[in-house]
């Protein structure tokens, strides 16, 4: 039987990346529609996300992108950062929007244009360096279209170089988190389509450079429990980027499409140790709020990972253990299902008021007005970020 007391403490110091992103307008490459009161610049983006923090009380941390975030002074930024109770998370880079990435960034043809996005690596890098930020986040959309277009073998070459010179760059304390996804928006090969593509790479590289995985990322049907599972005993897993899919990588709120995906992937991590500190990983979202409202949406992915988390945390570990070491199938996943069978939500609304919260952090959020106040502060919102 679960000890209540240690699920709760670790409810309490699970700590939960929200994305800067997340919080301005975006959508999809048919139509960004624009909402009221969004944040015009990031530090506002900060203050939407210490609003998350405020009500859920697990997530301190920001994620940024760059160059959507860029400021011209990030000790300012980081400052503000930490006096509204935040600090700055995975620094993103940014190496599919500009126009001489056509081709490929990192993986171009031409080596003056793979300059060029190296280089934008090592910006990310100094920005870690002026806020303390201890990860890099690297998505390559790069990839190919049609068969024939460029050497797939040759393309790894250019990217294990440009990935090997970044990681001799960074400091002791830092680390890249290399995500892999399986197409879009390239449709023929992408250039780290896969956990195992990231896998080698990182493998290569070192201890400082781990695998992301978002869980937008796969092939439907995908196992993602194995791999976080396997990636966990190999010390690999670096992140998540959590967020929800029906058909593709359709960036929904975490645990909004397969709560149950969510629970079996949560499993693994409290199995195999994920959820302690010194195993490093970064619990990140990584959504695109195109039709709900920013703010509540990420409180309600937080929510739901905490959720998936909880039950995780209530699985009778001792005997789920004894039934699969007798062979009992049956009996094994009966404990599995009691525990995602749980209702966990008084567990967490009693976690929160021992934090001094608000038992319904989603509730609190609605009925504390800052939607309205931003609505009618914040006027001519951020241009779309992304997705436009
Ligand atoms: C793109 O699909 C990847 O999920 C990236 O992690 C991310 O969505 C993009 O870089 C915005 O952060
Ligand atoms: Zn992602
Ligand atoms: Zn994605």
């Amino acid at each position: 039987m679960s000890d209540v007391s240690a699920v709760k403490a670790a409810l309490k110091s699970q700590v939960i990346e929200t994305p800067s992103w997340g919080y301005g307008n975006s959508g999809t490459r048919f139509k960004v529609f624009a909402q009221p009161g969004v944040p015009r610049n990031p530090f506002e983006k900060l203050a939407d996300a210490a609003q998350v923090h405020a009500h859920t009380g697990v997530a301190p941390k920001v994620s940024l992108h760059i160059p959507w975030d860029r400021v011209e002074d990030y000790t300012a930024l980081t400052r503000y950062a930490e006096e509204l109770g935040l600090r700055v998370g995975a620094i993103n880079s940014n190496v599919f929007q500009d126009e001489d990435f056509k081709l490929g960034s990192v993986t171009h043809p031409d080596p003056k244009v793979r300059r060029k996005a190296t280089d934008h690596l090592l910006e990310c890098v100094d920005i870690m360096d002026a806020t303390g930020s201890p990860d890099l986040k690297l998505w390559f959309s790069d990839g190919t279209n049609y068969p024939g277009q460029d050497d797939i073998a040759g393309r790894q070459d250019r990217l294990a170089e440009a990935l090997a010179e970044v990681y001799e760059r960074l400091g002791d304390d830092q680390r890249m988190l290399l995500e892999y996804k399986l197409f879009e928006p390239a449709f023929y090969t992408t250039d780290v389509p896969d956990w195992g593509t990231s896998y080698a790479h990182c493998l290569k590289l070192g201890p400082k450079a781990q695998v992301v995985v978002d869980t937008g990322h796969h092939a439907p049907g995908t196992n993602i429990e194995f791999i976080v599972a396997f990636l966990l005993r190999e010390g690999k897993l670096g992140a998540f980027d959590f967020n929800s899919r029906f058909y593709a990588d359709d960036d929904l709120m975490a645990g909004a499409a397969d709560p149950f995906q969510l629970f079996r992937i949560m499993h693994e991590v409290v199995k195999n140790g994920g959820l302690k500190s010194e195993t490093g990983v970064n619990f990140m979202l990584d959504q695109c709020h195109n039709i709900e409202a920013k703010i509540p949406a990420v409180i309600r992915s937080v929510t739901n990972v905490q959720e998936a988390t909880a039950k995780a945390l209530l699985i009778d570990a001792e005997a789920l253990a004894a039934a699969q070491l007798s062979g009992d199938v049956l009996a094994a996943n009966g404990v599995l299902m009691d525990a995602f069978n749980t209702d966990v939500r008084p567990l967490l609304a009693g976690v929160r008021e021992e934090l001094g919260l608000a038992p319904d952090p989603f509730a609190a959020y609605l009925a504390s007005g800052n939607q309205e106040r931003i609505a009618a502060d914040r006027v001519g919102g951020e241009q779309a970020g992304w997705g436009a």
